[in-house]
């Protein structure tokens, strides 16, 4: 059983082995918690990025889906790319969410992570409610986190965030 927790902080500086980016379907940065870490990893991680573009990805990553990368200059030793639903474009749809989740535990492991980072994906500029992405954040964590993981955290920007992930997943 994996350790839960949710604390306030910037997931870039986190020393755990995996961290999960909320990307986009392009996978070429981007803003939010994009934006910083890929300016932590540095240029080789936007390298590795287009080279997975021009190999195994051509159309981008599907929304819900999730794949690995080097964290470069990055304490962590992997990036979990995923992609959560854009509320904004109409994904509203909160399996898509709790796919992104899944995915990226998922990728996490096969990549042999034991640690294992996530932001609030969709929680930004994708437009999701607090609550919304932490009750889909809390469900997938209780009920599909693979044995091989020793500690899942939830690193929050805001206190506001923080107070919604503590709630849904029952810490204290
Ligand atoms: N550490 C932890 N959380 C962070 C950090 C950080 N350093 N920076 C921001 N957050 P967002 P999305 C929080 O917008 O909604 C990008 O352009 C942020 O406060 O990063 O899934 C991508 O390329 C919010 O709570 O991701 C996509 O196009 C949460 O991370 C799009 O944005 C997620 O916000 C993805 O939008």
């Amino acid at each position: 059983m994996a350790t839960i927790e949710a604390v306030r902080g910037d997931i870039t500086t986190q020393r755990v082995d995996a961290i999960v980016n909320a990307a986009s379907t392009a996978l070429l940065g981007g803003g939010g918690v994009d934006g910083a870490i890929h300016r932590a990893a540095g240029p080789r991680l936007l390298a590795e990025c287009r080279e997975l573009r021009r190999t195994r990805l051509p159309d981008g990553l599907p929304t819900g889906q999730a794949v690995a990368t080097g964290g470069h200059g990055l304490p962590a030793r992997w990036v979990i790319h995923t992609v959560g639903p854009d509320r904004r474009a109409g994904q509203d749809d909160p399996a898509l969410l709790a796919s992104a989740f899944r995915t990226s535990l998922g990728v996490a492991a096969e990549v042999g992570a034991r640690t294992v980072a996530l932001p609030a994906i969709s929680a930004g500029i994708f437009g999701w409610g607090r609550e919304e992405v932490a009750r889909a954040a809390a469900e997938t964590v209780h009920e599909h986190t693979p044995e091989t993981l020793l500690l899942v955290r939830f690193v929050l920007f805001s206190e506001e965030l923080l107070a919604s992930f503590r709630d849904a997943l029952d810490l204290d």
